[in-house]
């Protein structure tokens, strides 16, 4: 793309140095970062799209001093296309593309020592829940505690001398409360703690503002987050065919113990699925502007109608947090979650009544989703944590996808009336 980097290319270096380039994107827009960084046309024939370099080894001028990559376990460059292209969108200095989301969240635990402690908000992804109770804590000797991170002294009071993680998802999955990132940011700092954003639901598009009159970007890690994480098989991937996950931060220190933890326990991404990634990216503003614009929609309609017991989505004014939500994210976010008036039954003949909607696990793709948390995707929190959270055999969460609004109205409306 410019001089400086080719210069780079020919020269043996350090993954790291690539990211350093990335400061000359720092001013431009969301959409133009994800569009361009990483992307740039590439330097033999100018293509406009990253090749997918598959080479599993990388041939080495001098034993043990690689031109960059020496084994595509530990990087390889499409990998590096993909974390170039995080970073900038997070306002991050680093990033790494990982294989899963929960491969991201299991990469940042490998800095766990046995006998410390993890801080975790108590409503997370069911699958990141039965690591933490059924692996993490069970088989490696590590303490956790799940609270609501609502109340800020009860965060502060929970944070003990062992405590070296505090992880928040926000929105949470599935009952979509908000964390106040700065103020548990400011929390973990004074404590000398790791603070862990999760932002899959908000994806790097919504989960910022920008200060008035300043024009200063305000993303997790500028709030003063450690590190954030996605499964980027929600939205940055886009298209519910690629599974993967990443970790974007700013200390080189953490980095470097991170790529340890990455490269030992192999959990990369691979060259394909970080291409699949990348064009999703490409499109997340858009994508993220037209599922929110169905989902608020959505959420308005289902809040009206007489069969809908209680709805949740953070563009309500009915959400607790809605205030906090306008105040620290760009909109709202595209996931919504109710309770349909009635049973188990009840919520069975919905979900499988509707058309449009397609009734499976996951998110953040173009196309809706629709689930039934109990039974799904939560179905391994026990079930007493369940009934303290308010994930009932009636609750049901939808990803509202960017399809026609009418016809997903339509849809709702028709297997309301079957239930
Ligand atoms: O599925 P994977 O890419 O490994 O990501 C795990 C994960 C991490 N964090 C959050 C907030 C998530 O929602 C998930 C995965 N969630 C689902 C599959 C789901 O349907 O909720």
């Amino acid at each position: 793309m410019d001089s400086e980097l080719k210069q780079l290319e020919a020269q043996p270096q350090q993954m790291w140095d690539y990211f350093s380039l990335d400061s000359k994107y720092s001013e431009l827009g969301f959409s133009t970062r994800a569009i361009h960084c990483g992307n740039e046309p590439d330097g033999k024939f100018g293509g406009v799209s990253p090749a997918i370099d598959l080479s599993t080894t990388y041939a080495q001028p001098y034993p043990g001093q690689p031109m960059c990559f020496d084994y595509a376990r530990c990087g390889n460059p499409t990998r590096l296309a993909l974390e170039r292209n995080l970073a900038s969108l997070e306002n991050a200095k680093y990033a790494f593309a990982l294989n899963s989301g929960m491969s991201a969240c299991v990469t940042i635990m490998q800095l766990l020592t046995q006998g410390e402690h993890v801080l975790c908000i108590d409503d997370v992804y069911g699958g990141t829940q039965r690591y933490l109770r059924k692996i993490l804590t069970e088989k490696q000797g590590i303490e956790l505690s799940m609270i609501d991170f609502g109340n800020l002294d009860d965060v502060r009071a929970a944070i003990k001398p062992n405590t070296r993680i505090v992880w928040a998802e926000t929105p949470t999955n599935p009952t979509l409360k908000i964390c106040d990132i700065a103020a548990v940011a400011e929390i973990c700092k004074e404590k000398g703690v790791m603070f862990v954003v999760d932002n899959t639901f908000m994806s790097p598009y919504l989960q910022v503002f920008y200060l008035k009159h300043q024009y200063q970007k305000q993303n997790p890690l500028n709030l003063g987050a450690t590190i954030v994480v996605h499964s980027i098989t929600k939205y940055i991937g886009g298209h519910s065919d690629v599974v993967m996950g990443c970790i974007c931060l700013n200390d080189k220190e953490l980095y470097d113990k991170l790529f340890f933890s990455m490269k030992s326990i192999g959990s990369g991404a691979s060259p394909f699925d970080c291409y699949l990634a990348l064009r999703g990216s490409k499109t997340l503003a858009i994508r993220m502007e037209r599922a929110m614009q169905n989902a608020q929609q959505i959420a308005e309609y289902l809040e009206s109608h007489e069969k809908v017991e209680k709805v949740i989505y953070p563009g309500l004014q009915s959400h607790p947090q809605y205030e906090l939500t306008k105040r620290q994210s760009r909109g709202p976010g595209a996931m919504i979650s109710f309770y349909i008036k009635g049973d188990i039954k009840t919520a069975e003949r919905f979900l499988r009544a509707v058309k449009i909607f397609t009734l499976a696990e996951s998110l953040g793709g173009v196309e809706s989703l629709i689930e039934n948390p109990a039974l799904m995707t939560h179905f391994s929190v026990p079930p007493e944590q369940r009934k303290i959270l308010g994930i009932d055999d009636n609750f049901i969460r939808i990803s509202t996808g960017i399809e026609d609004l009418k016809d997903l109205k339509d849809d709702i409306k028709q297997a309301l009336e079957k239930a």
